[in-house]
């Protein structure tokens, strides 16, 4: 039985970078010199093949790959039948509908018997359903965001992340019709090894993405401060708190999510915490 299995990643673009970044910190190691459409990992049964973004749902549907990393965007775009294994936080972006600045933008209603251009007719089409509303739909491969200037359609509906390209062509975002993020997906019969050797790499996911989202808390507080401290941190059932030299004092170690630390630094040294240290995680076991 062959426990291998083949993970499908961008060759070059947005997805890149952070796909080949996760999987680093999975520790898998492999070699992706300039050009490699294929390679294989030293240290993971897992195979690499680096395809465009839009053939990679169709290649995991079809077998050729086990798994794959895409942008949420295109898997539903293609429709093609995989499965969604997990959600994992980069390339965020929205597909939103945008309409010439000037105009004048009531609702969606307001999208009726106009022309909208773009690259995702799946997604837009099924918004439009949803909403009653009948347009002229323009598919278009690239630079859908010129096509009002020339007049090729009176609205877009295109990707959005800053919000920038939009507003240098003279366009404002009016209609947020799907959020995406990158996604692992796989294909949907996979034989028991290979969705083992998955699970290893779930496990591995999880693990990296538990320890980016927290950190590793550590202060010094008199030892009647340790009961208002403990208050204060959130979510910790039992932090380790542990007698300094000098007596009377202690240390409180904790692991917080990143997003709360902010919040709660105040109350922190209201209650007495000192010699605050904030550390980043490594691996976080789940
Ligand atoms: O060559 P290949 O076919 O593999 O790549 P591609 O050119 O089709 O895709 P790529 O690399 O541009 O994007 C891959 C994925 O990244 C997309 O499918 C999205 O899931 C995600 N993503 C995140 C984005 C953006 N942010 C993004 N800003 N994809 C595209 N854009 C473009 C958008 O089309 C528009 O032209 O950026 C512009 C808007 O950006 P702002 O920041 O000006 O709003
Ligand atoms: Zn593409």
């Amino acid at each position: 039985m062959n426990s291998t299995i083949r993970i499908a990643i961008q060759k070059s673009g947005r997805l890149s970078e952070d796909s080949l970044n996760l999987i680093k910190e999975c520790g898998i190691q492999f070699n992706n010199g300039t050009g490699k459409l294929k390679s294989e990992s030293s240290n993971f049964p897992a195979e690499f093949l680096f395809l465009r973004d839009d053939d990679i749902p169709g290649y995991v549907a079809d077998g050729v790959a086990d798994v794959g990393i895409i942008g949420e965007n295109v898997l539903v775009e293609t429709g093609k039948a995989v499965e969604l294994v997990h959600r994992l936080g980069f390339s965020k972006c929205r597909l939103s509908i945008a309409v010439e600045r000037a105009k004048d933008y009531k609702g969606v209603t307001d999208l009726q018997g106009i022309s909208i251009a773009t690259s995702y007719p799946r997604i837009l089409t099924q918004f439009l359903e949803e909403n009653g509303v009948r347009a002229d739909i323009h598919e278009i491969s690239g630079s859908v965001e010129i096509a009002p200037s020339i007049g090729l359609a009176s609205a877009v509906c295109d990707i959005v992340s800053s919000g920038s390209t939009l507003m240098s062509n003279g366009l404002k975002e009016v209609e947020v019709i799907f959020r995406s993020e990158a996604v692992l997906i796989a294909h949907r019969q996979l034989s028991a090894d290979r969705r083992k050797t998955l699970d290893q790499l779930l496990f591995r996911i999880k693990s990296v993405q538990a320890a980016r989202n927290n950190k590793y808390i550590l202060l010094n507080a008199p030892k009647e401060a340790v009961p208002a401290i403990i208050q204060v941190l959130p979510g910790m059932k039992s932090p380790t708190v542990v007698p300094l030299a000098e007596s009377g004092w202690c240390s409180i170690h904790s692991v917080i999510n990143e997003n709360d630390f902010w919040a709660i630094i105040d109350n922190l040294r209201a209650a007495g915490a000192q010699g605050i240290l904030v550390v980043p995680i490594e691996k976080m076991i789940l």
